[in-house]
């Protein structure tokens, strides 16, 4: 079914690999871990792993503050089980794609120490953006960018003789310089780690914040920043160039090797200049994954995705949550508002986990029904929900500390997965663990774990895996294109060619299934023989 490149239809899954399994019992996952769940993924379905950074880190934010580039933290593993997770998850026919943090490093990475230490003025220093400060005593940020943990984007170091000295750029936490892109060591140096991973059979890279390399020249105040995009912090023109190099990098291998951008930007003109054939392949869809529960938004969402990558010939990709964003059962789920994207200002407001839910099955089968690839963070096929009662003191995301718990943080949503048994840790740490769970586990997951699940005809896990069983063998699904069917209002319904028909309900009210010869899935019961209220339903339509 699946003609054309694989990365155009894939089934990608999300490991955030200190949440996924812990088999050597510190309480954090780990590369053994993952290899020992390795048949998880596969029976689920997927056709790729894509694995949040697990590179040498002081984990300040979790690994996206990387030291080494080449090496694995020793809390994950080693350069072989590196290695041999990628050999094995190839003998099981999946594709490993690694995570690329390229905006910035650690302040431990040994550039960037060898940058505080050799002084103000010397070439070290001009791979990251080192300046003076304002005011007085240079006590003042150089500019006035945010950092998008809280505060200023700016940090001071000490300088080697004792003094306070220059700051230096970090748009994430203080742990976290951004590189100058203007140098040409960091894009040597970058090249050189493209080809290092791909050497090691890596199918591809997913681009961490991929529009903040280049910065605007000059680095001016946003006042005075007269570009075309929307922050001189981001999407600057001269960013294209590097990707049209690593595109040369990457080509240079076997064709089948891929770039996935992570890249927020709802200007569908200047978010689309990424996706090229001589650039990027692939980004994710954000403005889908924050599109309200309704009819109209999400339609229009969805043509717009449709319209926009098909002018430049890219691959639309259908995400609901990630380990940056609340579960999209809570975010489906919320009482007051209908809907919650903001975090910030809904956490801990009212939700209902059984409508949620119910959504939550809905949305799964409609983005597996639409065209292009399918990203699952690991536990959306366990039906999971943001964690949103972990004390304060107890949670770990750098941008709680940035925004002094104005923000909650990330924890909720990278709580360590359930696997079996009836209490914590559920089988993510072996039972003989030194440590419980780097973050607490929810007393109530029993039946949400995956022993639990498996073998249940109702649980979201069978679901998840009839629905991609489904879509394996069917050749209308996964590229290609949808024509809208007539619905009801607040019904969304589509073919996909060869008769297949996906129906969402997103109304109030029960809605008559279209005409059908078949049934084939559904993400809940029928009522009477009609599509209740937030069920989406796959049918084999009458032609
Ligand atoms: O995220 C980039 C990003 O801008 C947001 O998703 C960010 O996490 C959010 O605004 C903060 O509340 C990527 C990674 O996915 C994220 O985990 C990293 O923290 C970040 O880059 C820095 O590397």
């Amino acid at each position: 079914p699946h003609t054309g490149a694989w990365w155009r239809d894939a089934v990608i899954y999300q490991v955030y690999p200190r949440s996924f399994a812990d088999a050597d019992g510190d309480g954090v996952g780990d590369i053994a871990g993952i290899r020992a769940r390795l048949g998880h993924i596969r029976e689920l379905g997927a056709d790729a792993v894509w694995i949040s950074p697990w590179y040498v880190s002081p984990m300040a934010d979790h690994g996206y503050d990387v030291a080494d580039y080449r090496d694995i933290d020793p809390l994950f593993g080693t350069r072989a089980d590196a290695e041999a997770l990628i050999a094995e998850a190839r003998e099981a026919g999946l594709r490993i794609v690694v995570d690329l943090v390229p905006n910035h490093c650690s302040d431990r990475h040994p550039w960037f120490r060898a940058a505080v230490a050799a002084g103000p003025g010397s070439p070290e220093r001009e791979l990251f953006h080192f300046r003076p400060g304002r005011g007085e005593g240079g006590e003042l940020p150089p500019n006035d960018w945010p950092s998008n943990f809280g505060g200023p984007a700016w940090s001071r170091i000490t300088e080697p003789d004792g003094r306070p000295g220059e700051w230096y750029l970090r748009m994430f936490a203080a742990g976290q310089p951004d590189w100058n892109w203007d140098h040409p060591a960091v894009r040597e140096e970058f090249a050189s780690v493209l080809r290092f991973w791909l050497d090691r059979g890596v199918a591809g890279f997913r681009i961490d914040v991929a529009d903040y390399l280049a910065k605007a020249p000059g680095l001016p105040d946003r006042a005075e920043y007269t570009g075309e995009s929307r922050d001189p912090w981001s999407d600057q023109d001269a960013v294209h160039e590097i990707y049209r190099g690593w595109r040369r990098v990457l080509d240079s291998y076997d064709g089948e090797r891929v770039f996935v951008a992570e890249l927020w930007n709802d200007d569908p003109v200047r978010f689309a200049r990424y996706l090229r054939p001589d650039e990027l392949h692939s980004a994710f869809n954000f403005p889908f994954l924050q599109a309200r529960w309704d009819a109209r938004a999400m339609r229009e969402v969805i043509d717009a995705t449709i319209a926009e990558h098909a002018l430049v010939g890219a691959p639309t990709t259908w995400v609901l949550s990630n380990h940056d964003t609340t579960r999209h059962v809570t975010r489906y789920g919320r009482v007051e508002t209908g809907y919650g994207f903001n975090r910030a200002e809904l956490h801990g407001t009212p939700v209902d986990l059984e409508l949620g839910t119910r959504r939550a099955r809905a949305a799964a089968l409609l983005t597996m029904a639409l065209p292009g690839c399918v990203y699952i963070y690991q536990g959306d096929e366990l039906g999971l929900w943001e964690v949103e009662d972990i004390p304060m003191e107890l949670r770990q995301d750098p941008a709680v500390v940035g925004t002094g718990g104005a923000d909650p943080g990330r924890d909720g949503c990278r709580v360590p997965i359930p696997w079996d048994g009836d209490r914590a840790p559920y089988g993510f740490s072996p039972p003989d663990a030194d440590a419980g769970p780097w973050l607490p586990q929810p007393a109530d997951w029993k039946a949400h774990t995956v022993a639990a699940q498996t073998g249940d005809p109702d649980s979201s896990l069978e679901l998840y895996r009839r629905a991609l069983a489904v879509r394996r063998a069917e050749p209308a699904l996964g590229d290609g294109t949808l024509t809208w069917l007539p619905a009801p209002g607040g019904v969304l319904s589509f073919t996909r060619g060869q008769g297949l028909v996906c129906t969402v309900n997103l109304s109030g009210e029960p809605a008559e299934l279209p005409p059908h010869t078949e049934l084939l899935l559904t993400s809940g019961p029928l009522d009477h023989g009609l599509l209740p209220p937030d069920t989406t339903v796959w049918l084999r339509g009458a032609e």
